[in-house]
């Protein structure tokens, strides 16, 4: 007998997430209903496998009854854990609690979770990569794509369970607790969803909430919210930095990556020119996967070899085509300020930036030293275009245009050889298109055909 049969659960967001979950309990026995603000014709793939299992679905809103009526509410990571249903169903007593919690409570392998506003996917693939080059098999999921559930669901079992998690997933967790939790970075994010920045990044704090001095807590020393933050870690602390020596850190110098003396090993060092990631943030991304692996059981040898095999991922500083000896890059996966300001970092010449989409609320000031010194031209779309255009109109040429493919032809009429064209939109993509990957994409097909006239 499990604690879900015959229990009413309410499933919430009819995602990925949602999904999975709802599968997952309905195959536990519970009386599984679940509930989306979107009507059905939208989410016909997912209501219909659903129905066909006997899941009862209630589309369009989230009726309070309902909410009130359940033993326990799992939510998906885009519903706010704030909405007033919430509020009253937390009142009354039901338990509240996301998919990665739900699945946490299953896995017995330890997990490796990882966080930050920026680098999560890159730095989860890496560590999952290391490990498994380490000779350990790797399941890897969560918010880079499937929903940790799956796992739990699936008949296949692994040795380690590598994770990555969003503030989002990490505000409705209770006893999820990573063997190695890792923290990149905290910079302004999802301000749309968040009170502030303080409580923004106390959520990602989150991730070590649940662990002992048994488990691993991999840390960015430089970062001035993380360090604050690390003083509640009950983990052992093990930091990557730039700036000397210390105990338990990774050292990054000169481009290269010293790993300090852990788990009675030597120490080692770790050249990230050996592979195709560019850049200061890539290093530190490096540095912490490799500390990672090594606080999950992996080796030196595991490190290094998959190092050298990692390819970077779609749409992060995505490298398009050369087009009269100009370089088209794709990194529209920057949906926030500190992403695009990273990646201005890592090009010399001078740049034309194509940002803009839907605006979360960053504070785009903070680009104004690198606009200054590298970007010629801004193209602005969507609509954040107009917040942009006022936040950064003195410190650069700045020109509106309606569509991707009028911001690449706009591009390549104003570059001259040697300069980059950049889509880093700082902003999500959701008011012109279905995702980061599609605005990504869009951009690629528009600097193709560039190419084929210029041929
Ligand atoms: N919905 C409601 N009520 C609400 C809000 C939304 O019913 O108040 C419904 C929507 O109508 C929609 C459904 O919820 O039908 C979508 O749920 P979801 O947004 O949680 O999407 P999933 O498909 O379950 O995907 C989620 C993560 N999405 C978000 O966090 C927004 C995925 O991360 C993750 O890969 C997936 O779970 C598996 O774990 C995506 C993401 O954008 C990549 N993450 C953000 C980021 O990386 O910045 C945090």
């Amino acid at each position: 007998m499990n604690e879900f049969r015959n229990k009413n659960i309410l499933v919430m967001g009819l995602g990925r997430s949602g999904y999975a979950s709802a599968c997952f309990l309905s195959g536990m026995g519970a009386i599984v209903t679940v509930t989306d603000t979107a009507e059905e014709e939208k989410l016909l793939s997912f209501s219909k496998a659903l129905r066909e299992k006997g899941i009862h679905l209630e589309m369009g809103g989230h009726c309070n009854d309902t909410v009130e009526g359940s033993d326990m509410i799992v939510i998906s990571p885009g519903v706010p854990h704030t909405l007033e249903p919430l509020r009253i169903a937390q009142k009354k007593g039901i338990p509240v609690i996301g998919e990665i919690e739900l699945a946490a409570r299953f896995i017995h392998e330890p997990m490796i979770a990882i966080t930050g506003t920026n680098g999560k996917t890159t730095t989860t693939k890496l560590i999952s990569a290391m490990i498994e080059a380490s000779g350990f098999s790797v399941f890897t999921g969560g918010n880079i794509g499937t929903p940790l559930i799956e796992y739990v669901s699936s008949s296949k079992k692994v040795d380690r369970v590598v994770v990555e998690v969003s503030s989002f997933q990490l505000d409705t967790i209770q006893q999820f607790r990573p063997h190695v939790s890792v923290l990149l970075n905290i910079t302004e994010d999802h301000l749309d969803r968040y009170d502030g920045f303080e409580s923004y990044a106390e959520s990602k704090a989150k991730i070590f909430q649940n662990q002992e001095n048994t488990d691993f807590a991999v840390l960015n020393r430089a970062d001035k919210s993380i360090q604050r933050l690390a003083a509640s870690s009950r983990a052992t602390n093990l930091f990557f930095d730039s700036r000397g020596e210390q105990e338990n850190t990774a050292i990054i110098n000169c481009e290269k990556i010293y790993l300090p003396r852990l788990m009675g090993d030597e120490g080692h060092i770790v050249d990230p020119s050996e592979t195709t990631l560019v850049g200061k943030h890539n290093q530190e991304n490096i540095a912490a996967s490799a500390l990672a692996t090594l606080a999950a059981g992996g080796n030196i040898e595991g490190i290094r070899s998959a190092l050298k095999s990692f390819k970077g991922l779609p749409h992060r500083l995505e490298y398009v085509a050369t087009v009269g000896q100009v370089r088209y890059i794709d990194d529209s996966k920057a949906t926030n300020v500190d992403a695009v300001l990273r990646a201005l970092e890592v090009f010399d010449g001078k740049v034309i930036l194509i940002m803009g989409g839907l605006d979360k609320g960053g504070e785009y000031g903070v680009l104004k030293d690198q606009l200054l010194e590298k970007v010629r031209l801004i193209l602005v779309l969507g609509e954040a275009r107009r917040i942009i255009q006022k936040s950064l109109g003195g410190y650069t040429e700045i020109t509106e245009v309606s569509s991707m493919a009028d911001a690449v032809s706009m591009a390549h009429e104003r570059s001259i050889p040697g300069d980059t064209v950049l889509l880093s939109p700082a902003c999500s993509s959701f008011d012109m298109f279905d995702s980061y990957a599609h605005r990504g994409d869009v951009f690629c097909q528009a600097v193709r055909k560039i190419q084929e006239k210029h041929l």
